[in-house]
């Protein structure tokens, strides 16, 4: 096709599949290359956890709140989108000569350079898979383009028609760019998993078996005391889950202590262990929101350790790193409190750590939100002042010092739904962890507060059960519901949000009987 001065132009249609063929091949190159450079280089993944590191936090509670734990799909769909979008215009600018499209592949290239630069977890041999997408890409652009344009002069020919051959050309260059993919994908994945499961069993030292029976009214639609680890809540900042490879893993003890450590998998297993049932809650938690469980975690009690490197009395901070970069910075003289329970935990309800849940290693503190404790696929712990560094969410406008507020949730009956009137068993659950709860109260609509009933205590670092049950008329209602701590302190009606440390308010359920 030639346009009125006679320079040669592509088609619109053929220009955009030209540029879409060419982002296909650039996206699986890089990804091929992540396979031996590090699964987070893979241009997709890298410029998927830079947006999520420079997201402002009231986007990201946004995104908490309307997707959950989908955050990061629709992250990747969007992206996914706003790729193609500019691969259909990197064609369209380029339908008489490729110079515009190569140019955009070079800022997208420089983009997913910028990337990688900024993690930690990342060597230098990394910048390969996003500049093997650029040269990849422009490579394949330009050639298409130089075809596909040879073709428009010519017209017809003898061997095939000029739209056939450039349908085959399309579907070999995304067939190939499937199959490198693919093998990228089969690189990157999986190892982990495998090492996880030659560990074999994890068996605490001291063992004091959480008696279940009573600590729930699951029955009446309260979670059960235990959390199964495939229903456990995840909240984390990485794309993809860090794969840590136990042969390489150091765990490194150092900063304001008398003796640096550092630990194998091995060593650190080796040390006695402890079994601990913890409730385990996020900041990001809204009121009635999901983002609490609880687990049996066992593992090497964290106190003791420090003990045995040697902690500088005037220390503030335990800092701890995460192979992936993250950081969270805990209080000092919580970590260290006789019966605080602090855990470095290797296992999580009767197997090792899930690879989500921080595989090999993570911080468990019971009474600090995860965001101050938390840190999972555990690398270094930095004993030091609160000047010193600042962990991840802090400048993100998260308080420095979180500890966990006193709530309650009501699980049944749920938002909205249609109960028969009569006897309705309002049912949930109350935490205040490391406190413990003394008392729950419900009301239905205007009615006097109840004290509901509480299933047994296991500990004060877990959630209690609780439920009560009202006689119901006909209409819509609404229950709420209040938790009093151990030291007396009633949860306040204001309304707060999440930021900066931890939502306030009571939860309240409307739903109709009929
Ligand atoms: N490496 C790493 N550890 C992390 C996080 C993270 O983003 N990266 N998030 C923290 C937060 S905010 C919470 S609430 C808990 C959640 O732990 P879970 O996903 O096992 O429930 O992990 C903490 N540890
Ligand atoms: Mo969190």
């Amino acid at each position: 096709m030639s346009d009125m001065d006679g320079v040669a132009r592509l088609d619109r249609r053929r220009a955009g599949i030209i540029g879409v063929l060419a982002l296909l091949s650039a996206l699986a190159t890089g990804h091929l290359l992540a396979g031996f450079v590090g699964a987070n280089s893979s241009p997709m993944v890298a410029v998927g956890n830079a947006t999520i590191d420079l997201t402002p936090s009231w986007l990201k509670e946004f995104a908490i709140r309307a997707f959950g734990t989908a955050d990061k799909l629709v992250l990747l769909l969007g992206m996914s989108a706003v790729l193609l979008v500019l691969a259909v215009a990197a064609g369209l600018l380029s339908r008489s000569r490729p110079a515009s499209g190569v140019a955009l592949i070079a800022v997208l290239t420089a983009v997913g350079v910028v990337a990688v630069l900024g993690r930690s977890d990342l060597g230098q041999f990394a910048l390969l898979a996003p500049l093997a997408s650029g040269v990849v890409g422009a490579m394949v652009f330009t050639s298409l383009h130089r075809r596909a344009l040879s073709d428009a002069e010519e017209g017809t020919e003898p061997s095939g028609s000029p739209r056939r051959r450039f349908l085959v050309h399309s579907l070999s260059v995304a067939a190939g760019a499937g199959a490198v993919a693919a093998t990228g994908q089969w690189l990157t994945s999986g190892n982990p998993e495998s090492a996880r499961r030659a560990i074999g069993p994890l068996a605490p030292a001291t063992r004091t078996p959480t008696a279940l029976a009573g600590a729930d009214f699951a029955a009446d639609g309260t979670p059960t005391l235990i959390t199964p680890n495939a229903d456990f809540y995840r909240i984390d900042t990485a794309l993809v889950v860090p794969e840590v490879d136990l042969a390489d893993w150091r765990l490194r003890v150092h900063g304001m202590v008398e003796r640096p450590l550092t630990f194998t998998y091995d060593q650190l297993r080796a040390r006695p262990l402890v079994e601990r049932t913890i409730t385990m809650t996020c900041v990001s938690n809204e009121v009635g929101g999901p983002y609490i469980s609880t687990a049996e975690f066992v593992g090497v009690d964290l106190r003791e350790l420090l003990l045995d490197a040697g902690v500088d009395p005037s220390a503030e901070q335990l800092f701890s790193t995460s192979v992936d970069g993250f950081t969270a910075g805990s209080p000092l003289p919580v970590v260290l409190e006789e019966d605080r329970g602090a855990l470095l935990a290797l296992g999580m309800n009767g197997e090792p750590l899930p690879i989500e849940h921080g595989f090999p290693v993570r911080i468990v503190v019971p009474g600090l939100y995860g965001y101050v404790s938390a840190t999972k696929w555990l690398t270094d712990i930095e004993v030091t002042s609160w000047d010193a560094r600042q962990g991840y969410w802090i400048p993100r406008g998260w308080a420095r010092e979180a500890p966990i507020k006193t709530h309650s949730r009501i699980d049944a009956p749920s938002r909205g739904t249609e109960v028969d009137a009569g006897r309705v068993v309002v049912a949930g659950t109350a935490w205040a962890p490391h406190t413990g709860i003394r008392r729950v109260e419900v009301r239905l609509d205007d009615g006097p507060w109840r004290r509901a009933e509480l299933a047994r205590e296991v500990g004060i670092d877990t959630w209690r059960m609780w439920r009560s049950a009202f006689t119901v008329e006909p209409g819509e209602h609404v229950v709420t519901c209040r938790a009093t701590d151990a030291t007396g302190h009633t949860q306040t009606p204001v309304r707060r949000p999440v930021a900066p440390d931890g939502a306030t308010g009571w939860h309240e359920v409307r739903f109709t009987a009929s």
